[in-house]
């Protein structure tokens, strides 16, 4: 009980000192997201996701960044009020002792409500660079889909006329090379699921998935549930862009909260697409939203295993490159093939 009452004033010492300087943050937030909900809109008022066509600001809209609420203290408090002071102790006990707690706390929270988290600038980019330039020598010289030119280098990844996009995964020499595993593999990703899944002791799948989209190419609505079905127990999916990827090139968009309908598991045709039964009417509904963003070089996704997720159409001159892996605690994992950390 007394070490509940220390940490429990910790906390709130903590909150009122970082209060002031969270009104002031927020507002300069509020002031951001505003500017770039203008200039990061896409031009046309509709988009399509998928094989769905959504109105741009009411069925689609901006992915909040988690680096700024992930330090939302009120939402610890909220926690810290409504749990059991047992439940609470050891809460803010674990988070105490990783130095981080409100960072995943806050990040675990947000993680069941909307089903996923985004992370802006959270993988250092130097990795990011020396991944995308290793696969896109890789599509020249071994695919040759890379038009190149005096102004065109092979990094801009500028599509050879006529050449189609192509999935990577299982081509190892590509997917495991040193400097795309430096990424998928990075100290930042380890760290962030440790933190995430409560747990030292987590594994990565060996699979990589490395996507390269072509123009008008896109990946249409589903879930990564049914490929997992048979081990899904807190395992996650971390989506990777290895570049800029504006509306034009056709990033992911999540659909909000679509990963607690309930029905997963009831057989009916829409499981081949790998979708639950209940998705054609909760897409229907008025407010159902998924959510997208002008991701950037650094940016991570991470969502729960049933959240359905689609990518924008890429409409542009150049491919889209990402890359997206699965995590897990090592306890609940029962692919064979995995890395440990
Ligand atoms: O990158 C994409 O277009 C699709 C990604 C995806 O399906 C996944 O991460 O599970």
């Amino acid at each position: 009980m007394g070490s509940f009452l220390v940490e429990f004033f910790e906390l709130k010492v903590m909150t009122s000192i970082t209060k002031e300087k969270q009104i002031e943050e927020t507002k300069e937030s509020e002031k951001s997201d505003q500017t770039k909900k203008i200039l990061l809109s896409p031009d046309k008022d509709s988009v399509q996701v998928g094989r769905l066509r959504l109105q741009w600001n009411k069925q689609l809209e901006l992915m909040p960044n988690d680096n700024n609420s992930l330090k939302d203290m009120p939402l610890l408090r909220e926690i810290a009020n409504k749990s059991t002071q047992a439940e609470a102790n050891k809460k803010t006990k674990m988070h105490f002792e990783r130095g981080c707690y409100v960072y995943y706390m806050h990040a675990k929270i947000e993680l069941s409500k909307t089903g996923y988290i985004y992370l802006q600038n959270y993988i250092p980019k130097d990795l990011i660079v020396k991944a995308r330039n290793s696969i896109a020598k890789a599509l020249h010289n071994t695919f040759g889909i890379i038009q190149t030119s005096a102004e065109h280098k092979i990094d801009d990844l500028y599509i050879k006329q006529d050449c189609n996009g192509v999935l990577l995964t299982g081509f190892k020499p590509i997917t495991h090379a040193p400097e795309v595993l430096s990424v998928v593999h990075c100290k930042e990703l380890v760290s962030l699921f440790r933190g995430l899944l409560d747990c030292h002791d987590i594994v990565t799948y060996d699979s990589k998935w490395l996507r390269i989209k072509g123009t008008n190419e896109y990946t249409e609505e589903h879930c990564d549930y049914y490929r997992f079905i048979n081990g899904w127990n807190q395992l996650y999916t971390c989506w990777i862009p290895l570049m800029d990827i504006p509306f034009n090139r056709g990033g992911l968009a999540v659909c909000d909260q679509s990963h607690l309908l309930a029905d997963f598991d009831e057989a009916t045709d829409t499981v081949n697409e790998e979708l639950p039964p209940s998705f054609t009417e909760y897409c229907k509904k008025s407010t159902t939203v998924w959510k997208t963003s002008n991701y950037a070089e650094g940016d991570v996704l991470i969502f729960d295993i049933r959240l359905i997720h689609a990518s924008l159409v890429n409409t542009c001159d150049r491919f889209r490159v990402s890359i997206d892996t699965r995590w897990q605690p090592l306890k609940y994992a029962s692919f064979e093939q995995n890395i440990r950390f």
